[in-house]
């Protein structure tokens, strides 16, 4: 099957090219697409180099599926073009993810709703996907009523500017600033832009895309979410109040078997989920899990996954398997 990424240059392209790859995903021709700056650049792929295209040129050699990390404004612009083309357009951006006529996918929570109309398909944003993953199994039993969640996330979901920042801090270099402030030694509350209700814009995305994917808009969810300086992943805790009671050791069984799910959460053993675990590896990693001691029916967790990958890459690429189990592509 011929494939593109759009994006292929960028930090999460690259990751794509990774996973598609380790995954085996049947790519008989790759098409790695960029902006013009890149064009006749060269990408490695299963070994192989590949010359970087222009969009239009994308188009024209026609995949059956184009994963796109190349930002909100080239996608506003460009997927219409590749889905008009009959191209199924999987999408990293938040462009499309709240317009109704787009479906915004987990494939361990909602791939059902994926028809073959489908041809613009959005991938949540990273700190959403690992939440409503740990969530779903959950809620299935429980019914949630609300989420309170505070993040603690990696520099690599700003992107490649922002590792940099950091590790010139650490190293004592000048260099170009990512953030307003010193990342390295530092907590910075803000991640994206502040919206008119004092909240920001990641902040949102947590409570409008969380209701979305879980198909349920009586879900509520407050969020605080919050940069630091670690390289590996997302970090979040989450408590969660129910409509229903628990049972702690069925709530470690139900999360245990779900899919895409890794218990770690063994206090003997000081066994818990961190960045520097979970970096590189496809699932989410839940722990801390224990009852909020204040409040009936309500469970802390602590959730970690590296956001590259299944808050990006991996999540894109499985939407893609998906489509083809189905016969879609
Ligand atoms: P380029 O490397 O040519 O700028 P990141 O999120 O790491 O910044 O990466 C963004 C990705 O999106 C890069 O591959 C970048 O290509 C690509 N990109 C940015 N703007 C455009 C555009 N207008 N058209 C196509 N690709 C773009
Ligand atoms: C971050 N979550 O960690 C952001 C990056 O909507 O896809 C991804 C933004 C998005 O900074």
């Amino acid at each position: 099957m011929k494939v593109a990424v759009v994006g292929a240059t960028g930090l999460v392209g690259t990751k794509m090219l990774q996973v598609l790859a380790e995954r085996n995903f049947p790519v008989t021709e790759l098409i790695p697409v960029a902006s013009e700056r890149s064009v006749g650049k060269e990408v490695t792929f299963k070994g192989k180099n590949y010359k970087v295209v222009s969009m239009e040129d994308g188009i024209a050699a026609a995949p059956a599926v184009a994963i796109f990390s190349a930002g909100g404004s080239t996608s506003l612009e460009w997927a219409p073009k590749f889905a008009a083309a009959g191209i199924r357009v999987i999408d990293n951006s938040s462009a499309w993810r709240m317009d109704p006529s787009k479906k915004l996918v987990v494939p361990e929570v909602n791939a059902d709703v994926l028809t073959k109309d489908d041809y613009i398909i959005a991938n949540p944003n990273c700190s959403t996907i690992q939440m409503v993953v740990a969530l779903q199994p959950l809620h299935a039993k429980y019914r949630i009523k609300r989420v309170v969640v505070s993040t603690y996330q990696s520099v690599t979901g700003t992107g490649k500017k922002a590792v940099d920042q950091l590790f010139n801090e650490r190293s004592g270099k000048e260099g170009e600033m990512a953030y307003k402030y010193q990342i390295d030694l530092n907590v910075i509350p803000q991640i994206d832009v502040f919206m008119d209700n004092g909240y920001t814009k990641e902040e949102m995305k947590m409570v409008n895309e969380t209701k979305k994917i879980m198909k349920d808009d009586s879900i509520r969810v407050t969020a605080t979410t919050v940069r630091i300086p670690v390289v590996g992943g997302h970090s979040e805790s989450v408590n969660v109040e129910f409509e229903n009671d628990f049972d702690l050791e069925e709530v470690k069984a139900l999360l245990a078997a779900a899919p895409g799910i890794i218990v770690e959460n063994d206090d003997a053993n000081q066994l818990y989920p961190m960045p520097m675990n979970a970096h590189e590896k496809d699932e989410v990693f839940v722990g801390r899990l224990r009852r909020d001691e204040t409040q009936a029916n309500t469970l802390n967790m602590w959730i970690v996954s590296d956001n590259l990958r299944k808050g990006a890459a991996t999540n894109a690429v499985q939407i893609a398997e998906y489509l083809q189990q189905q016969g879609l592509l």
